[in-house]
């Protein structure tokens, strides 16, 4: 993550991802909103903005409680674990985040108890009683009427009062109402904004903002053990992050634009003005709610377990095929499907065969023709022109959709632009024209064409491709930094004749389609079965279950199966005759096991914790009646049963140490 100094004289321009749980990791659905706000940022600082992007992690609450029992640690060790994962992603990707807040961050904690604090003198807040049913083997409030029982667990709730403090919502009806119609802008799109005006018009009901069957969380002073409830706790981040108490100081104080998913956006475009309006503080520009990446038509979503994770891809087509492929694809503000199919589709086609090709190509003629520097233009013909008024006016074009969010159709007309230069050359064909002078002109004036419309290129989506852009920047021998241009300087002809191009660096190689996927989807299931960072998230015998089927949560303790059940799970003794690392594959093993009836190979994720030649002749527990499958390209029939223990979830070998157990027997 990089901070920036504050600019003076600039304008500032202060915006913000939503604070994400860290009871589990990113997907690509926080990975969505984190890139957008990042490209965001990017393109503000190329208008000559002063931004800052803060994102974080809302670490407090029952569910980071229970999954850190559940890895055995502290709360605090649980938190900064899961928050170093998100941070990390987040620089792997290519984000520069200029404030990470953690909700677990003392200044934070300052910020919503003088939050607090004003509301309470202002007469916002007064003590009261929440009554709710509760969950005692959860311990944890849930969404049901009395009498029914746990969503989570299935068993029975009690109704329970607790005393708690109030935040006066219901004072906030009219004051909210004027404010969304002085500022029209505030709530986008405008479906969202008509969600929430139809909310706040209806009856708006008082809001418990304190807890006292929470343990972890946010004190609220003199009162304990009242701690704050998720949302008072949560939205102040944003404040906390530029200043806190101190924000007219730091500057960046009102936000600009909070960037959120349209399920939380209630809470952002009611409550938290209202908290602020309580306490006199100013209130944000602008809550922008976008859609949801769905998989299958449903939400992507760790409850249900269909996520898709961002490192795979990474790994295999590169982050910026990613960023543009999440940019690209859905039109901002809607819902969008994701695919590998169309990912890969996208990388080979506009990626690989449009910006790619575009570069190499255009290199190399110059390279070959013009001795390696940018050729001039002379006799300037009708095509040449048409060429750079298209380009001129997509320079404006995409200045317009990036400044109202238009991701997508801004790089539809960048890629139209490819498009059209793509036809331009193939109707020159510089490549066929020969020694003469007339011809060398012309090709000479075709190749500074392309090379200019290349550098409006990679200037313009720099903000959304910054790995891959600042190659080309370089290979158009440019040497300033590509993130300091100026968008609003950006103009046709900016690449001087003569000037040197740069050296050539792979952009998008070509990329074998069903390979490319099955390697995504690959580490997909191998990054589900692995254990978590904490192990707070991962089903017991994940971590050595290399066979074992996308598990995205453990059964609830309640859960009982019949002996019939255990009985489809067909376990035997089984000997491990080889064991060999697999390359590229740094937690797997391949092992080749003898199961009585036959030798089986079986990937086990084992890798980082046993030596393999140590393996060898060990006896362990097999499944063997489990569907082979493949993973990272290397099949799999079986899985090795081990225990997963300590945080780390570090797998141990079942084993048969006491006697000499024949190979073939079978567990039950
Ligand atoms: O709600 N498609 O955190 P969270 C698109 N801590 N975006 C998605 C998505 C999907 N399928 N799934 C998640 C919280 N997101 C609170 C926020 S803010 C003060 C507190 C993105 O970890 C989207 O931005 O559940 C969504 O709003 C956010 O992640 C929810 O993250």
């Amino acid at each position: 993550m990089e901070r920036r100094k504050m600019a003076a004289g600039k304008q500032k321009y202060y915006l913000t991802t939503p604070i994400y749980y860290t009871n589990g990791l990113p997907h690509i659905g926080h990975t969505y909103s984190t890139i957008v706000c990042d490209t965001i940022r990017r393109y503000k600082r190329m208008r000559g903005y002063d931004v800052v992007l803060t994102t974080g992690t809302d670490e407090h609450g029952i569910n980071v409680e229970r999954s850190a029992k559940q890895a055995g640690i502290a709360e605090s060790e649980f938190v900064a674990k899961m928050a170093a994962q998100w941070k990390a992603l987040w620089d792997e990707l290519g984000v520069q985040g200029d404030e990470f807040i953690r909700t677990t961050d003392l200044k934070h904690a300052h910020t919503v108890q003088w939050l607090f604090k004003l509301c309470r003198e202002n007469g916002y807040v007064y003590p009261g009683h929440y009554t709710g049913q509760y969950c005692i083997y959860d311990n944890a409030y849930v969404d049901v009427k009395p009498g029914e029982n746990c969503p989570d667990c299935g068993r029975p709730t009690e109704t329970v009062t607790e005393p708690n403090y109030f935040f006066k919502l219901s004072a906030f009806q009219k004051p909210l109402l004027d404010f969304y119609a002085k500022n029209p802008d505030f709530i986008q799109p405008e479906a969202r904004r008509n969600e929430v005006l139809s909310f706040v018009e209806g009856e708006l009901r008082d809001l418990s903002i304190t807890r006292t069957t929470v343990r972890w969380g946010i004190p609220v002073p003199g009162e304990e053990p009242h701690v704050f409830y998720v949302w008072f706790d949560a939205l102040t981040a944003y404040l906390s992050a530029v200043g806190g108490p101190q924000y007219e100081k730091v500057g960046y104080w009102p936000a600009d634009l909070h960037l959120v998913g349209k399920e939380i956006i209630r809470f952002h475009a009611v409550y938290w003005p209202a908290f602020l309006m309580a306490a006199g503080l100013p209130i944000p520009k602008q809550i922008w709610a976008h859609g949801w990446l769905l998989m299958d038509s449903a939400k992507m979503s760790k409850s249900l377990g269909n996520v898709v994770r961002p490192r795979p891809i990474v790994r295999v087509l590169g982050m910026d095929a990613l960023r543009y492929y999440l940019l690209r694809e859905t039109v901002f503000g809607q819902d969008g499907n994701f695919s590998y199919d169309a990912l890969v589709q996208r990388y080979n086609s506009d990626l690989a065969n449009g910006l790619g090709n575009l570069a190499s190509r255009t290199a190399a003629m110059i390279e070959k023709n013009c001795g390696g520097r940018i050729p001039k233009a002379s006799e300037k013909l009708a095509q040449d022109d048409e060429l750079a008024k298209i380009a001129q006016a997509t320079i404006g074009d995409v200045l317009e959709e990036y400044e109202a969010l238009g991701f997508s159709r801004a790089l539809e007309a960048i890629w139209a632009l490819i498009a059209a230069t793509d036809k331009y050359l193939t109707s020159g064909h510089p490549w066929s024209l020969g020694e003469s002078e007339a011809d060398q002109k012309r090709r000479g004036t075709i190749l500074w064409t392309t090379a200019q419309v290349l550098r409006v290129v990679t200037v313009l989506t720099h903000p959304v491709l910054p790995e891959s852009t600042a190659k080309v920047w370089a290979l158009l021998g440019e040497t300033g930094a590509l993130g300091a241009v100026d968008l609003d300087g950006l103009a046709w002809g900016q690449l001087a004749p003569g000037a040197a191009l740069g050296k050539s660096q792979a952009l998008f190689p070509r990329i074998e389609k069903a390979d490319a996927i099955e390697r995504m989807e690959a580490m997909e299931k191998e990054a589900q079965n692995a254990p978590s960072p904490v192990a707070a998230t991962t089903p017991a015998a994940a971590p050595a279950a290399a066979g074992a089927a996308a598990a995205p949560a453990a059964p609830a303790p309640a859960e009982k199966i019949g002996i019939e059940d255990f009985a489809k799970v067909e376990m035997r003794v089984g000997q491990i005759k080889t064991a060999e690392r697999i390359v590229g594959a740094d937690k797997l093993l391949k092992l080749t096991v003898d199961i009585g009836t036959e030798i089986r190979q079986i990937c086990a994720g084992i890798a980082q914790f046993y030596e393999p030649e140590k393996l060898i002749g060990r006896k362990v527990a097999v499944v063997v009646n489990l569907a082979p499958r493949k993973l990272r390209g290397v099949e799999s029939n079986g899985m090795i049963v081990a225990a997963s223990v300590g945080p780390e979830g570090r797998p141990v070998l079942a084993g048969f140490p006491d006697e000499d157990v024949e190979i073939g027997a079978r567990l039950k």
